[in-house]
């Protein structure tokens, strides 16, 4: 916890700070922005960016980048949760945006944090554009219909369809391992990068994101509300193809080691200093919310 709680603080502080106030009109959909991206959660991905960043050091602040991809989570959680995709009335331990608020609400407040994303990243890097561009085609593309889009669009088509293991393995890779894997990507962006290898990177971060997405499938399967912090079985409750309903729950496991163990032989391979990422990975790997 502790290489954790005080970047974890840093977020808190700068993502207060990157949103217009609830007293800004239209107030409504500012205090939409700010209930949803205020509500606690965990901040992997915002972790994972800072994390990143500290293997190759440079100059580049990485908070903005690590701010915005929590933007772009936000949105996606939002959206996720209205009653045309998820119809989910809880987040977090709380009503879900369109209950607090109302569904067009919900709607705007979800695309503003998507759009107030690439805001951050255009005039927090605006004396690096190098750098800027960089990071906007990152997340754009591990956003838009190439990325997350595409993975909720083949999740929501594929409700109630029969197994299938390449339409998971689609869907896992775009709804979740994307984002992840640009949350790693953003911060080596940040950092030196004339001392890294993207190819790697990018293996690390897959490997990664899809070991986040199993520990998802399975903790819905074997946990409970109290310690999830949100209700369990949902998956089965709606018929969603996932990691336990192709491969079984024995198979899921062993899928999901594998991938931390890809993920270890892949930190290795990086000759810089790992330790804290490594230190993050371990604390993700034994969750249990
Ligand atoms: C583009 C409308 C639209 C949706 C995008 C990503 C997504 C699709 C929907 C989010 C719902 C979901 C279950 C995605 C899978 C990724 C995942 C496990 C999200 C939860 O992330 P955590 O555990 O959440 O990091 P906290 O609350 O800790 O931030």
């Amino acid at each position: 916890m502790e290489i954790i709680q005080p970047l974890k603080d840093a977020i808190e502080s700068a993502l207060q700070d990157c949103i217009p106030a609830s007293s800004t009109r239209p107030e409504k959909l500012h205090s939409a922005m700010r209930f949803s991206l205020m509500s606690g959660g965990k901040r992997v991905r915002a972790l994972i960016v800072l994390h990143s960043a500290k293997i190759f050091p440079s100059e580049v602040d990485p908070i903005p980048a690590a701010t915005a991809i929590e933007c772009v989570h936000a949105y996606s959680l939002i959206h996720d949760d209205l009653p045309a995709m998820d119809n989910s009335d809880t987040r977090r331990g709380r009503p879900s945006c369109h209950i607090q608020f109302d569904e067009a609400t919900a709607i705007l407040a979800g695309d503003a944090l998507l759009t107030e994303a690439f805001t951050i990243l255009s005039q927090k890097y605006s004396q690096n554009p190098s750098i800027a561009i960089q990071l906007i085609e990152a997340l754009s593309i591990a956003s838009g219909s190439r990325g997350m889009i595409a993975g909720q669009q083949e999740d929501i088509d594929n409700e109630g369809l029969s197994v299938n293991e390449e339409t998971l393995d689609f869907i896992h890779t775009h709804k979740t391992a994307r984002l992840i894997q640009t949350a790693i990507k953003l911060g080596f962006i940040c950092g030196d990068q004339t001392a890294i290898h993207m190819e790697t990177v990018d293996q690390l971060g897959y490997n990664l994101g899809m070991a986040f997405q199993y520990q998802d499938d399975l903790l819905d399967f074997e946990s409970d509300e109290q310690t999830l912090g949100k209700p369990v079985g949902l998956d089965e409750e709606r018929d969603k193809l996932n990691a336990i309903k192709v491969y079984g729950l024995h198979e899921a496991k062993s899928r999901l080691s594998a991938y931390y163990n890809a993920v270890d032989e892949l930190l290795l391979k990086i000759d810089g200093d790992t330790k804290d990422l490594a230190a993050l990975i371990h604390w993700l790997r034994s969750r249990k919310f």
